[in-house]
């Protein structure tokens, strides 16, 4: 019963996604009513977990029979800032001071460029996400019309084009799964999507029905009010929502493959040592293969595996705490869950585990801009993350691991890991990004990673509640 209240953020990965407009709106201060009324016809068109699940099965039968087509799926799901929720005269304490202060006031935090020269700290990002962001629906289908169609539903629901309208637009952002071969890998090449946490007694409605070998975490970490939620006194209507991290990251493809270009791992073609290099930068091969598991050349065949890809904890050197051979420290996916980095030393790393549901934006790299090696067209991820507490999620993994050169712990045969290649971040100092381990004939050897590759342009922090709530609390 639990199940079908929840909003449909546990799934998303499993529905045959092929695009997704994120809107960002402001309600209008002047007519929070009418929006509660317009909110309260949106409701039934908000997908549930229940329904995913009969979209799933459906399309299982459709393969069976040797029908390929995918169903005409969309999914439909809300979330509100702090702002929004103040706006609605919701304000109970919901107990998560980040998300009550919003994404603009940490971004200095995170690592954030700052536009101003001198004084005040300002962050270099798309005017939009400077504005007052008071929600964000998000639409997600298989083809551009049947979304199309589906936004236009909702701009008649909130009379956005009228009198009465109770929002407005502040900026939509389409994300588009890459073409051909590439659909499922990021921008820069590389499979994403593979490692999720799977939920206690959800594993059914997990995204990878297969399942992955990995240990359930306690629902808690990611939904609002369940158990292994740490924060206590938080308001009924809570339960069951969860927190959503926005970042809006562009990425410098061209140049992020320069650089793997000019520094390839010694002592091997320079083709195949770039390719090591972006390997080891990421800890995964564009496969998707891990290179604890696959560490001197991809794997296909193991990044396709669903059931072995994510079956490893950086213990595949008999253990061997203090080696990179296989993986350097400061890899985005060690550094993002160290996994037996800490596990080991009796330090959990369940309550950072996120569910991530990003989609790429802008198009393929062009001819020119490839032989280049300068970016001029906007592209990169819409990340997007959910956990039940934003400072032991998002946040706890972009400022505690990300961009800190001393994590992970316990290696005392670094000077310091170093930033995360991929996503971590220095204020103003990009010359300070180094990190050691890339080449594992001379671990100790720091690489200048110097420019940044991904380049955060905005963002919020958000509350997707449950349906329930949504009725109970919001539309009403
Ligand atoms: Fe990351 N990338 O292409 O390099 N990420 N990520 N990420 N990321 C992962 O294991 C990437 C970002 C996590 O459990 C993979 O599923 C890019 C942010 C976490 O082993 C790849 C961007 C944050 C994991 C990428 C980006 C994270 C993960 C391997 C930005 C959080 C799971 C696929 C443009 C603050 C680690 C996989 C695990 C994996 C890339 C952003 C976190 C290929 C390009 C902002 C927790």
């Amino acid at each position: 019963i639990f199940f079908l209240k929840l909003p449909y953020l546990l799934h998303l990965a499993g529905l045959p996604k092929k695009t997704q407009t994120y809107l960002f709106f402001q309600i209008h201060a002047n007519n929070v009513d009418a929006f509660r009324t317009h909110l309260a016809q949106l409701v039934p068109h908000i997908t549930t977990i229940a329904q995913v699940k009969a979209d799933l099965d459906q399309i299982a039968k459709n393969k069976q029979s040797g029908d390929n087509q995918l169903l005409k799926l969309s999914g439909i799901n809300i979330a509100f800032s702090q702002k929004g929720l103040t706006l609605l005269g919701i304000t109970d304490a919901i107990g998560d001071d980040v998300f009550k202060a919003g994404m603009l006031a940490d971004a200095k935090n995170l690592g954030d460029k700052n536009k101003n020269s001198s004084g005040t700290f300002a962050p270099d990002w798309d005017p939009a996400f400077l504005e007052d962001i008071h929600g964000l629906i998000l639409v997600s289908g298989d083809s551009h019309t049947t979304v199309s169609k589906q936004i236009n539903h909702i701009e008649h629901l909130f009379r956005m084009n009228g009198k009465n309208a109770s929002i407005h637009k502040v900026i939509s952002i389409v994300g588009d799964v890459r073409p051909g071969e590439e659909k499922g890998h990021e921008h820069f090449g590389f499979l994403d999507g593979i490692s999720q946490p799977t939920l206690d007694g959800l594993t059914e409605f997990e995204p990878f029905p297969n399942g992955e070998k990995v240990p359930t975490i306690a629902q808690g970490v990611t939904l609002v009010g369940r158990p292994g939620d740490k924060v206590t006194n938080r308001p009924s209507w809570a339960l069951d929502g969860s927190f959503l991290s926005f970042r809006y990251l562009f990425q410098l493809v061209p140049e992020f493959n320069s650089f793997l270009q000019a520094n390839p791992i010694p002592g091997m073609p320079a083709a195949e040592g770039s390719e090591l290099l972006g390997a080891r930068l990421v800890g995964r091969w564009k496969s998707g293969a891990p290179v604890d598991l696959a560490p001197l050349k991809d794997n296909p065949t193991l990044g396709a595996d669903t059931q072995e890809r994510n079956d490893f904890r950086y213990t595949a050197d008999n253990n061997d705490q203090q080696t990179q051979d296989r993986c350097p420290f400061a890899a985005h996916t060690r550094k993002t869950n160290p996994r037996a980095d800490l596990e080991d030393h009796g330090i959990p790393t369940d309550p950072q585990r996120i569910i991530r549901r990003g989609i790429q934006f802008g198009p393929e790299v062009s001819a020119g801009e490839a032989a280049s090696g300068k970016t001029a067209q906007g592209r990169g991820l819409l990340f997007a993350c959910y956990q039940s507490n934003i400072a032991n999620g998002f946040q706890f993994i972009q400022t505690k691991w990300a961009n800190n050169v001393n994590f992970p712990p316990f290696k005392t045969a670094v000077a310091a890991p170093g930033f995360d290649p991929i996503i971590g971040q220095e204020n103003n100092d990009n010359s300070l990004r180094t990190m050691e381990g890339t080449n594992p004939a001379s671990q100790g050897t720091a690489l200048s990673l110097s420019a940044e590759w991904v380049v955060p342009k905005g963002g919020e922090y958000f509350f997707s509640p449950s349906i329930s709530a949504l009725k109970g609390t919001f539309a009403t």
